[in-house]
């Protein structure tokens, strides 16, 4: 059966937490408290709307719905001045290798992101046109771990879940693709990611061969 990739954005393609994570920050210390690095691990995969969430706990604030709504605007404003600046050289290694290897087999290639700023990454850096069916934040109503934007990244490439492959760097992202019934590949730390069927560092630690395997039928 005819096989299809799905690539999570944030942490697999580029390193925009880095940028997530400033802009939180300006806003914690705009309210009046901090925020390490450390906190931001517990925001990757996450959805704008639940991190701001985990950012209140946090500052042990709570606040109207109206006011959320404005600090998500001023967070996102602020994010998308960092993203404004991003080029091609933000792109994490091997990662155009393993695109055209997909595209020189004919493999549909899906993104799965939880952004709802993943379409102008993409074209930031110069790797939209590799992409056969986006799904994003802007799609889908329940966040990872829930499975529903893989599955609906499966159903927009015409493919079963089965036959699709979920590259992840995230828990709940893994979590997703297990639920989803599909072939999760972690990339990152192996302590972290250890519900992942094959985990890597980052795609230089990925063969072409393991890639070939992957994909064949
Ligand atoms: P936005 P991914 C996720 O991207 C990020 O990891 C997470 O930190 C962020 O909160 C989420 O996107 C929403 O992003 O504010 O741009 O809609 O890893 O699912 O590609
Ligand atoms: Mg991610």
């Amino acid at each position: 059966m005819k096989k299809g990739i799905i690539f999570d954005l944030d942490g697999v393609i580029v390193d925009t937490a880095k940028y997530h994570y400033l802009a939180w920050k300006k806003l914690a210390n705009q309210l009046g408290f901090e925020f390490t690095q450390e906190q931001n691990e517990l925001f990757k995969g996450v959805s704008r709307k639940r991190c701001l969430d985990i950012l209140l706990e946090m500052g042990n604030l709570s606040a109207t719905q109206e006011q959320k709504d404005v600090w998500m605007i001023e967070k996102n404003n602020d994010y998308l001045a960092y993203i404004e600046k991003m080029d091609d050289s933000e792109i994490l290694p091997d990662v155009p290798k393993i695109l055209t290897l997909l595209k020189e087999n004919a493999i549909p290639i899906a993104l799965g992101s939880a952004s709802k700023n993943a379409l102008p990454i993409l074209e930031k850096v110069g790797l939209a046109h590799f992409f056969d069916v986006i799904v994003d934040g802007n799609n889908v109503t329940k966040a990872k771990p829930d499975p529903e934007v893989f599955l609906m990244a499966a159903k927009k490439m015409n493919l079963s879940p089965s036959n699709c492959i979920v590259f992840e760097d995230a828990v709940a992202g893994i979590e997703a693709a297990n639920a989803a019934n599909m072939i999760s590949i972690g990339i990152g730390e192996k302590e972290v990611l250890s519900q992942a069927k094959f985990i890597f560092k980052d795609f230089t630690q990925i063969s072409t061969d393991f890639m070939k395997k992957l994909i064949s039928n």
